[in-house]
């Protein structure tokens, strides 16, 4: 790995991993940057999604309340991009480390698949996903990626008596995201913390490196650029995830 990629904190803590990586609990977290070369978009970078909609306006109870119809083909379209992107190296790296190194735990603050069809089908979607749909009444997911087009219309649950309203399966601003004790608990006993592709915006997502330091873990982050947590990451690589994640993975195998 060519050192121009990376700077290497000087370590405030004797950290190590432990001798042999066989029993090192690794946590992977990443963000809407990882599937950034699988032509998903960003939020925050320059295309972003953030960019033609406010958060307020399609990612809120009250947006949903207020213009559903606004949010609703906000995530389809979305939804429907599922269908003509697919995983990229990053992915595929992690997907294979999880197959080599059973201590590990994956948790995602993205709402597509590319995890899944990498091969990572234990990974914890923290903020939601664009295959299901939830219902508003019994709050049960269902998957929905049947047809590529769900249209317009609003459709309703079948496990309800009387039918109710599905809604998009996502943790919008405002509600809570979805398996925190399972998130805690992996992160609060972890040995190394790795992110990868997040601007550290969002909380309480962007706040788990500093879980990971207080519980004297070795933190390490993967992005384009320098995002707002920094300072919180003993390691940091800049660069695309595509190139520098199988390299760092790699290594640690
Ligand atoms: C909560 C689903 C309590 C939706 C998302 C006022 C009222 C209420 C709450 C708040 C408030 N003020 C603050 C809050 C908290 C709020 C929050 O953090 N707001 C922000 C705006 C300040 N958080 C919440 O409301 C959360 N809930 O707090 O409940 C609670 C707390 C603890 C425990 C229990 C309960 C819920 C937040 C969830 C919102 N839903 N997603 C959807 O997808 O539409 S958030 C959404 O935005 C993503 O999921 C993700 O989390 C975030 C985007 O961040 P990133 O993934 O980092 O993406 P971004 O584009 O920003 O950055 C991409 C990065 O990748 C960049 O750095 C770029 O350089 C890099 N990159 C680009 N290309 C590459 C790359 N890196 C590597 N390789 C590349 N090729």
């Amino acid at each position: 790995m060519n050192d121009s990629c990376c700077y290497v904190r000087e370590l405030h803590r004797g950290l190590a991993i432990k001798d042999g990586m066989e029993e090192t609990k690794v946590v992977v977290l990443t963000g809407a940057g990882i599937s950034a070369e699988s032509g998903v978009r960003t939020f925050r970078d320059g295309d972003g999604l953030w960019e033609e909609h406010r958060i307020e306006d399609v990612a809120t109870p009250q947006a949903w309340m207020a213009d559903p119809v606004l949010v609703w083909r906000f995530y389809q379209a979305r939804r429907r991009q599922l269908f003509d992107v697919k995983p990229n190296p990053a992915h595929e790296a992690l997907a294979n480390f999880a197959q080599k190194h059973s201590q590990f735990t994956l948790i995602t603050q993205n709402v597509d698949d590319l995890h899944e069809r990498a091969g990572n089908d234990a990974t914890i979607h923290m903020h939601g996903r664009l295959r299901t749909l939830r219902c508003e009444q019994s709050e049960r997911s269902e998957p929905r990626m049947d047809e590529r087009d769900l249209g317009d219309e609003f459709l309703m649950c079948k496990c309800c008596a009387t039918p109710q309203r599905l809604r998009p399966d996502i943790v919008w601003f405002g509600e809570t995201p979805m398996r925190m004790d399972e998130i805690y608990s992996a992160v609060e006993n972890c040995d190394l913390f790795i992110v990868v592709g997040s601007s550290g915006h969002v909380y309480p997502a962007a706040g788990l490196v500093n879980v990971a330091n207080t519980a004297g873990a070795k933190t390490m982050l993967v992005n384009l650029e320098a995002p707002a947590n920094a300072d919180s990451f003993d390691e940091i690589h800049l660069g695309k995830a595509g190139e520098i994640l199988p390299e760092v993975l790699g290594l640690l195998l």
